[in-house]
């Protein structure tokens, strides 16, 4: 039985979302789209049933399993409407705008007893963060002790403000680089460029590794993302994001993409064919309620320590999280 799925916002990712739902994915269909612009959930529905009310659509007995990818701001009330209803969501990161209500939302899955929510940390599907994974936990590289992130968008989003590098890209590499090292972020430090952009987090880890990581929201010529991880017997990094190489006019060139979703196309898929296969068993995948939690936790402790130092050069600033409940063990 094919697992009838309602998209909530329909903006960049979720008309991306709603595009896998419909062409991309096996054993599932799109059943619904909401957004409170009509045109806008017209266009991505293509035959869906159309909502203008996020809840409605939750509670809809057209609708098996949520994706969430309305504004930052609302997704913590509709992972807990989610919740309340029983149905398992695909919540885009961040889980939510405050650690405080992504702490609610992991509070209510352990009140519940089951984990029915995914965060959208996609790239935990990337097939280079794949092997680069499975190339730490080989042993290949030795034991390691540095992970060199970039993460430089061409511009940042219009709809941007100053802690979004923080809250709503960094997040990424937060997650990620728990991923990728199986360990915990103890503290971290941040020098920032004039007027926030770029900046470089440092960050260590409860193995004792260090997690570098530029974040450039303006970096002009391309979205570019790359990541080595440092072993003490050798390296493993991701490989350029291309599949061909130009040699023209004595020059040897690639085009970067333009953005993150022509970058990580193919890890939206596979995120999105695992959960729907998840949900369908039952289960979850992916970045758990708790990893959502630990994250906007972290970047909310960075900036505030920022904000202290006015939002340039903070010191070093100590990260502290709740015992982690036995739900996500
Ligand atoms: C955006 O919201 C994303 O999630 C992208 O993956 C990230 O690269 C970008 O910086 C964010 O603004």
């Amino acid at each position: 039985m094919s697992l009838a799925v309602g998209v909530i916002g329909t903006g960049v990712m979720g008309a991306e979302h709603a595009r896998l739902l419909r062409d991309a994915t096996s054993g599932a269909h799109l059943a619904a789209v909401c957004d409170a612009d009509p045109a806008r959930a017209g266009a991505a529905a293509k035959g869906a049933a159309v909502f203008t009310d996020a809840l409605a659509l939750i509670n809809s007995d057209q609708v098996q399993a949520v994706v969430i990818a309305s504004p930052d701001a609302t997704h913590a009330q509709y992972a807990l409407a989610c919740l309340a209803a029983g149905k398992p969501c695909l919540c885009e990161k961040p889980i939510a705008a405050t650690a405080a209500e992504g702490l609610d939302i992991v509070q209510a899955e352990v009140a519940l007893g089951r984990r029915l929510v995914t965060v959208g940390f996609m790239r935990r599907f990337d097939p280079a963060y794949t092997e680069m994974q499975a190339a730490r936990i080989a042993g290949n590289i030795g034991a390691p002790v540095l992970l060199h992130n970039i993460h430089r968008n061409a511009a940042a989003p219009a709809w941007f403000t100053g802690a979004m590098a923080v809250t709503n890209s960094f997040v990424h590499e937060i997650d990620i680089s728990r991923w990728l090292l199986g360990s915990e972020m103890i503290n971290a430090q941040v020098t920032a460029a004039p007027g926030g952009d770029p900046m470089l987090v440092t960050m260590q880890t409860d193995k004792a590794e260090i997690v570098s990581t530029e974040v450039f929201m303006n970096a002009t010529y391309g979205y570019h993302v790359h990541a080595q991880l440092v072993g003490r017997a050798g390296t493993v990094e991701m490989a350029a994001p291309t599949r061909i190489l130009t040699n023209l006019s004595a020059a040897q060139s690639f085009g970067f993409p333009s953005n993150w979703v022509p970058r990580f196309t193919e890890a939206y898929r596979l995120q999105m064919q695992a959960w729907v296969d998840a949900a369908r068993a039952g289960q979850t995948t992916g970045a758990s309620a708790w990893d959502g939690f630990v994250t906007t936790s972290t970047a909310e402790q960075i900036v505030a320590g920022m904000g202290n130092a006015g939002m340039g050069n903070a010191g070093r600033i100590t990260l502290t999280y709740p015992p982690r409940p036995a739900l996500y063990a």
